[in-house]
């Protein structure tokens, strides 16, 4: 596994806010919100970003990211109206290359995002 900040947050070697947690899938509080409710949705898989998503191979894990999603903005009482981001490479944002979506809510949202 590349050794990113996400990888050591999976192992338990550095500690975050977890909101939900099952065999393939971590979500946890960002530490830098943008949002009043903005959560990390990763696979405990390494997948470096979007660009390397093979529907073969991961559709079942994504669909279990987006259920995740579903179910921890239920249960953070935004599933109202909230937004799935994921920055894929440097130039649209991208700081951890460990695939993740962000979650977020809790405020009214903009259109375009910057
Ligand atoms: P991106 O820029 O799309 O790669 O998003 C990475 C996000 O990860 C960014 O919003 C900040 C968050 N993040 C980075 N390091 C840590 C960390 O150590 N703990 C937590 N909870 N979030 C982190």
């Amino acid at each position: 596994m590349a050794d990113t900040i996400f990888s050591k947050i999976i192992n338990k070697e550095i500690k975050a806010d977890i909101v939900f947690e099952s065999d393939k899938v971590l979500a946890f509080r960002d530490i830098n919100p943008q949002a009043p409710v903005h959560i990390i949705i990763i696979p405990k898989e390494e997948i470096s970003r979007i660009n390397n998503f093979n529907s073969k191979k991961h559709s079942e894990l994504l669909g279990e990211m987006i259920d995740a999603a579903n179910k921890i903005a239920k249960d953070l009482k935004i599933d109202d109206g909230f937004r799935l981001v994921i920055n894929n490479g440097e130039k649209a944002g991208q700081s951890v290359f460990h695939l993740h979506i962000h979650l977020l809510g809790g405020r009214q949202m903009h259109w375009p995002p910057g």
